[in-house]
């Protein structure tokens, strides 16, 4: 596994001006056997590693990472949260940016961080894969810069993950056989490890080692498939200072939540006495009746021994259980998201080219005719699940990527007709008549001009039931402006924006039941997808994409494809 880190320095008039680091990484991807719940199983993994390799960079610095793909599916690598700037051809999600990586090839992502600081994550982008491929990617400071607050003792990066005693390629197989919904997951895991309360899972506990007195950031990453977390440490107060590799004005909490693909950088002190404490998390559930996952994952926090007054009982007793909250508390996840704030003031878009208003949620579809229901319309009363963003369930395509006609000037392969308003308005948040719950599909995109000040107010629906999504836009960090319940009202919910620090993030959680505005500039060329980060309902087709028009100077542009780009 070769991981090497090597300093190029670029010339310009024969005077070295500016020192660039480039960390270069191979990836290979290929099958491993793991045990977890008793169980032994397959599972693909990057370099034989679950969770995956963590990456350590700079703000700044340039990563290189050759992924080669051993393994039987097809697969592709995002780097969650990664701006990209004019490499969307290193963004990852498949068909939108690239072709698989097929078994037997690779591709070499190639990318510069800009302005980024925190915590973000990277995971595999085709199917289900992304339920054991993937890894934390921590950004420290700009070289000689520092944190905008005292440097923490120590860092530890904490993956909560989403377990399944099966493949999960046969689950969102069966479910997308079916049309049901997929089955829910046996285990969460913190940093691949069920931890104390599941079956054969207990020596296997991560232990996070803390010092009397000293201050740790925990790198909390949401890398579930399905389910927003609740996260809490035990008699510890949780100081937030960062979100999706963005800061943010400190808080102090004992709970977050985070929604899949949210990242929070949390400050702990080890002021309690000395003994083990459990960190855990367990699920935010704001779909009410559905079936979730309702176990608690734990790791353990650990004081360091040499301090104890009696060693031998401090790394004996039992863990200091936690406090989470019950899995629908939708007050306690509220309560977290609106207390966000950027540190200052932030250069948040006023001026608004583009206002669109995008309606989220789930729909069912008749049973096509000709199908045998009782095999593949197992959906509520013979229907098959699906999702839409305004009415559109997305399709991707398979004969090449979004970006590549968007480069190319391929036609045929998306249409540019997405709508900016719900084709139809209806009491999105109310008993929504069921003549309105089957979107049609397609593979609709949005086009913007370089530079566009961008408005998007998502509203979710109650069509079949009201649920929190976490919506994710690649290419992008947005500002959150203001968020609510029932339906977004232009008269007076403009009233609420925060325009001077609302915070800044890659993942937005639509509450249930309600809307959530964000505002970007659309400085980045490319196709981006924005999509529900729950991966049962992007595979319902609960997404749209934006494709950005190139600038008129050369860094306003798309970089040329790289030579091993995968072809479908
Ligand atoms: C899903 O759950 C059902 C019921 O427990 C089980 O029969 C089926 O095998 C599961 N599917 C997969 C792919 O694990
Ligand atoms: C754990 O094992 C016990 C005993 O074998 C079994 O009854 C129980 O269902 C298992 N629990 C889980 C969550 O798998
Ligand atoms: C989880 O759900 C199962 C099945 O509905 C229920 O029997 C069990 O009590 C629940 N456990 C917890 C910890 O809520
Ligand atoms: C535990 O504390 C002792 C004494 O303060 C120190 O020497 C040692 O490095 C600490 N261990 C860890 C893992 O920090
Ligand atoms: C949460 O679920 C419980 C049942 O477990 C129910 O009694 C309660 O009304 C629910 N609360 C909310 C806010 O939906
Ligand atoms: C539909 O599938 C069921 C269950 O597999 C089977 O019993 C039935 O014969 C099938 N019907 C048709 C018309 O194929
Ligand atoms: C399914 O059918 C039953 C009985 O007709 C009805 O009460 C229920 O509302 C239906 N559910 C859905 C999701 O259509
Ligand atoms: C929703 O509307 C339908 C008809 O439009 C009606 O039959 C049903 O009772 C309503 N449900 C509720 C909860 O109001
Ligand atoms: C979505 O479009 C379909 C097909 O035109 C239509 O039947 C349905 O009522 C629409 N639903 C909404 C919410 O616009
Ligand atoms: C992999 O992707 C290609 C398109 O690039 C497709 O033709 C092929 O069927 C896929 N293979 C698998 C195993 O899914
Ligand atoms: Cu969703």
């Amino acid at each position: 596994m070769a991981s090497f880190l090597f300093i190029v320095f670029i010339f310009a008039n024969a005077l070295p001006t500016l020192a660039q680091i480039v960390h270069q990484h191979d990836f290979i991807v290929q099958a491993s056997r793991v045990t977890r719940l008793c169980k032994t199983q397959n599972i693909v993994t990057v370099n034989g590693q679950y969770p995956g390799p963590t990456l350590e960079i700079n703000n700044g610095d340039t990563l290189v990472v050759k992924v080669t793909n051993r393994a039987k599916y097809n697969v592709t690598i995002h780097w969650h949260g990664i701006r990209q700037m004019r490499t969307a051809w290193s963004d990852g999600p498949e068909f939108i940016t690239q072709c698989p990586i097929r078994p037997g090839t690779s591709y070499t992502y190639r990318f510069t961080v800009e302005g980024q600081e925190g915590t973000l994550w990277w995971h595999a982008h085709s199917s289900w894969l992304r339920a054991t491929v993937y890894g934390a990617l921590i950004i420290h400071p700009k070289q000689g810069t520092s944190y905008p607050f005292a440097k923490p003792n120590r860092e530890t990066p904490l993956i909560l993950g989403e377990w399944w005693n099966a493949n999960p390629i046969d689950v969102v197989r069966e479910a997308t056989r079916t049309g049901a919904a997929p089955n829910v997951s046996d285990a969460f895991t913190i940093n691949g490890q069920p931890g104390d309360f599941y079956n054969c899972s207990s020596k296997d506990t991560i232990v996070v080692p803390i010092n009397s007195g000293e201050t740790n950031m925990l790198r909390v990453i949401n890398a579930a498939m399905n389910q927003q977390l609740f996260f809490t440490v035990a008699n510890h107060k949780l100081v937030v200072v960062g979100a999706d590799a963005s800061y943010l004005k400190p808080f102090t909490t004992n709970v977050i939540m985070l929604g899949p693909g949210q990242t929070t950088d949390v400050l702990i002190t080890a002021d309690q006495t000395s003994a083990r404490y459990h960190i855990a998390a367990s699920a935010y559930q704001s779909a009410q009746g559905a079936p979730f996952d309702n176990t608690t994952t734990t790791a353990i926090l650990q004081y360091n021994t040499s301090s104890c007054s009696s060693k031998q009982k401090c790394v004996s007793t039992k863990p200091v259980e936690a406090n989470l909250p019950k899995f629908n508390d939708t007050r306690i996840a509220t309560k977290f998201t609106t207390t966000l704030r950027s540190p200052r003031k932030a250069p948040v878009p006023t001026d608004i080219d583009e206002n669109l208003f995008i309606t989220a949620g789930l729909g069912l579809n008749k049973c096509p005719s000709g199908s045998n229901a009782s095999k593949s319309c197992q959906g509520p009363n013979g229907t098959r699940f699906t999702a839409s963003m305004n009415n559109v369930s997305f399709i991707l395509p398979s004969k090449v990527s979004l970006l590549q006609a968007f480069d190319q000037g391929i036609g045929g392969v998306y249409t540019t007709d997405f709508p900016p308003n719900p084709p139809l308005k209806f009491d999105y948040t109310g008993n929504v008549s069921r003549s309105l719950w089957q979107p049609i599909s397609g593979t609709k995109a949005y086009k913007l001009k370089y530079g566009a000040r961008v408005q998007v107010v998502l509203q979710g629906t109650n069509i079949f039931t009201a649920e929190n999504h976490p919506i994710h836009l690649h290419g992008y960090d947005f500002y959150i402006v203001a968020e609510g319940f029932g339906n977004f009202n232009p008269n007076t919910d403009t009233a609420k924006f925060n325009l001077i620090d609302p915070p800044m993030r890659n993942t937005a959680s639509l509450p249930v039941g309600g809307w959530v505005v964000i505002r970007f500039v659309a400085d980045n060329p490319g196709t981006w997808i924005m999509h529900c980060h729950l991966d049962a309902h992007i595979t319902w087709g609960l997404a749209m994409v934006f494709v950005v028009e190139n600038g008129i100077g050369e860094s306003q542009k798309l970089e040329p494809p790289p030579a091993d780009l995968p072809v479908c």
